[in-house]
């Protein structure tokens, strides 16, 4: 009779569903495995990497002393990264991978100059000394140093790299801290990165900026956060 559908028909519309969300789904994971983003973190240990891995990946902040020291690399895998005030800016990650802070920088170098991936986030403690081998404007020399070294030997290697930024975390300290050291930290961190950012620069347009974050629940909320992942986003983002 026509006009209903024979079981047949019924049989080809559900093959036909099938095969188009196969499709759709097999199109989605080549999307991601060609065109997905790579984002690493770095930074000493205890700055707040798995905090912002945490907060990228699921949108929360934890309360203070909640995240367990890495003790291997830690992969998100995929998703889609879009800021939280307007869904029309959106990066899709492939994944964000983050080193453990106890490896050191000269192994985070390597790590970022092996991965190429498109993003390097370095997260320092503006609570961390000012000055000698535990500061983070060490930290930070050392790792754009070696990773600078690597590119040298490297010239005709492609660097995919879109973004670079230097996170300045741990804000909710910052009056204990004082504005001087403060800024002290700023100029040496300028400073680290100025004389090392040339050869693995990839992509990227101008120096690594440095961004004032803030990784734990509190009363301001994530708005500081939010601020650098809509910078992020812009950098590495589809509608760039
Ligand atoms: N007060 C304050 N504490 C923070 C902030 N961000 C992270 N922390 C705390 O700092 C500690 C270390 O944070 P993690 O995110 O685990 O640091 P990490 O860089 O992953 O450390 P490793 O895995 O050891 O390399 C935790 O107790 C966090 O709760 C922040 O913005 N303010
Ligand atoms: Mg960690």
């Amino acid at each position: 009779m026509s006009g209903v559908p024979s079981i047949d028909d019924k049989g080809a519309q559900s093959l036909w569903n099938s095969i188009s969300g196969t499709a759709s789904w097999c199109c989605q994971k080549m999307y991601v495995y060609f065109w997905g983003k790579r984002i690493l973190i770095v930074g000493p240990t205890e700055a707040g990497k798995t905090s912002l891995c945490d907060y990228l990946r699921y949108r929360a902040l934890h309360p203070p002393g909640y995240t367990q020291r890495t003790i291997s690399k830690n992969d998100t895998g995929a998703f889609l990264l879009s800021y939280k005030e307007s869904g029309s800016v959106n990066a899709q990650v492939k994944c964000v991978v983050e080193l453990p802070g106890h490896v050191g920088p000269i192994k985070h170098a390597q790590d970022a100059f092996d991965r190429k991936p498109h993003a390097i986030i370095v997260v320092t403690d503006l609570t961390a000394p000012s000055q000698g081998q535990n500061s983070s404007a060490v930290w930070v020399q050392s790792f754009f140093e070696h990773l600078e070294l690597q590119w040298a030997g490297a010239r005709r290697v492609y660097n995919p790299l879109q973004f670079c930024a230097i996170l300045l975390n741990k804000m909710d300290q910052k009056d204990k801290v004082g504005s001087e050291r403060l800024g002290k930290l700023r100029y040496a961190l300028r400073r680290a990165i100025g004389q090392n950012f040339k050869l693995c620069r990839g992509e990227t347009k101008g120096e690594p900026g440095i961004y004032e974050t803030l990784l734990v629940d509190n009363p301001e909320g994530a708005k500081l956060i939010d601020a650098f992942i809509f910078q992020l986003i812009q950098q590495i983002g589809a509608k760039r």
